[in-house]
Order: C-alpha cells, then sequence, then structure tokens
C-alpha cells in the first residue's frame, strides 16, 4: 500500500473529493491542512503553485480532479466501463465548470456576494436541471453503482446549500442522490468526523 500524503488548506474546498475517496475505500492518508498564513512561504516548494496535491510515496501529483480520478480508480468507483468511466468524468467536469465559475478568492465582501448571488440565482438553474434530467429516476448518476460522480455532486452541492439552503428545493431526486451519498457507512463516518469548515 503506497503512503499517501493529501495537503491542502483547513477547509473542505478542492481537497474533499479525495477525501470522500479515501474514506470510502478506507486507505490510510496522511490529511495534512496547511494555515492560510503559511502559504506564501509553503507554494515556491509546490509544483505548479497551487493546492491540493497528493504525495503518493513522495511523487507529488497536482490538480483536484486528476488526483481524485486516480484514486476514483483505485476505489473501484470511477465507473465500471470504458463508458461509464467517460460519462462520470463528463459528469464531474460539468460540476466543476459550474463551481469556478464563482470568485473563491475574492476579498471584497459585497464584490462576492453579488457575484454569489447571481450565480446562484442565474446560472444554478440550468446545471440543476441538467443534472436532474441525466440522473432521471437512476438510483446513481451512471451506471448501477455509485462513482466519484455520485461524491462529487455530493461535495459540491454541500458548499452551494451552504449558500443557499433553498437551491435544489424544485429537484428532490438530486436531494435523495445526496441522502445516498451521505448513508454510505464510510462516507457518514467521515462527515461524523471531518474537521469543521465553511467551505
Ligand atoms: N484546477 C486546480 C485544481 O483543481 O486543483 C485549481 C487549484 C487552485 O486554484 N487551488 C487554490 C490555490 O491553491 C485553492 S482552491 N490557491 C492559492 C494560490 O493560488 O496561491
Amino acid at each position: 500500500m503506497p503512503q499517501y500524503k493529501l495537503t491542502y488548506f483547513n477547509l473542505r474546498g478542492r481537497a474533499e473529493i479525495s477525501r470522500y475517496l479515501f474514506a470510502y475505500s478506507g486507505t490510510k492518508y496522511e490529511d495534512h491542512r496547511i494555515e492560510a498564513a503559511d502559504w506564501p512561504k509553503i507554494k515556491p516548494t509546490v509544483p505548479f503553485g497551487k493546492l491540493p496535491i497528493l504525495e503518493v510515496d513522495g511523487v507529488i501529483i497536482h490538480q483536484s480532479l486528476a488526483i481524485a480520478r486516480y484514486l476514483a480508480r483505485e476505489a473501484g468507483v470511477a465507473g465500471q466501463t470504458p463508458v461509464e468511466q467517460a460519462l462520470a468524468d463528463a459528469i464531474v467536469d460539468t460540476i466543476d465548470d459550474f463551481m469556478t465559475l464563482f470568485p473563491w478568492a475574492e476579498k471584497n465582501q459585497d464584490v462576492r456576494k453579488k457575484a454569489f448571488d447571481d450565480i446562484l440565482t442565474n446560472k444554478a438553474p440550468e446545471l440543476l436541471k441538467d443534472l436532474d434530467t441525466f440522473l432521471g429516476d437512476k438510483k446513481w448518476l451512471v451506471g448501477n453503482s455509485v462513482t466519484w460522480a455520485d461524491f462529487y455532486w455530493d461535495v459540491c452541492s454541500t458548499t452551494l446549500l451552504s449558500c443557499k439552503p433553498d437551491l435544489a428545493d424544485k429537484y428532490p431526486r438530486l436531494l435523495a442522490l445526496r441522502e445516498r451519498v451521505q448513508a454510505l457507512p464510510a462516507i457518514a463516518a467521515w462527515i461524523q468526523k471531518r474537521p469543521k469548515s465553511v467551505m
């Protein structure tokens, strides 16, 4: 079993999908969380200067979704066939395209709030409608078993719902999917024990 060290800030953010995958597979790893104040001195030592990174026996992988896709494959939740894997990737990228619209690092609180409100009010409905249509009456987004696309929906919608609690009220099937993910015993245990953070 490789030695895993996941480095990120003390947030769910872009590392949480990987933490879900570690929890789901029951794999031991170091959940290394750095203080924002220490980041300027750490940044130059990190390849490509962004977090998260995952060290696998000392090899550094960057890009949150490359890390998560690797862990999803290792955990057997990347999709059961090449087509399912492509579909799971596509759903993850679709959700991620939406998440990257938000100005997460904006310091001006007025500007930040206006942008968040606009995206949540005007852009989220289209994503939710499309995701709901894609899910339909299936149990999981892709194939007959849980994939990392379901995890990514849960992780990202947790943050979105913390910004706008009624966001998905018109989509009970998407909310029920969240409940199914959160009811998986390893995920439930992780959610229970993880450090609390706003994002
Ligand atoms: N596409 C990259 C990924 O998914 O990993 C984005 C990485 C990224 O922007 N990370 C942010 C970061 O490292 C935190 S979420 N910010 C500090 C900086 O840019 O100095």
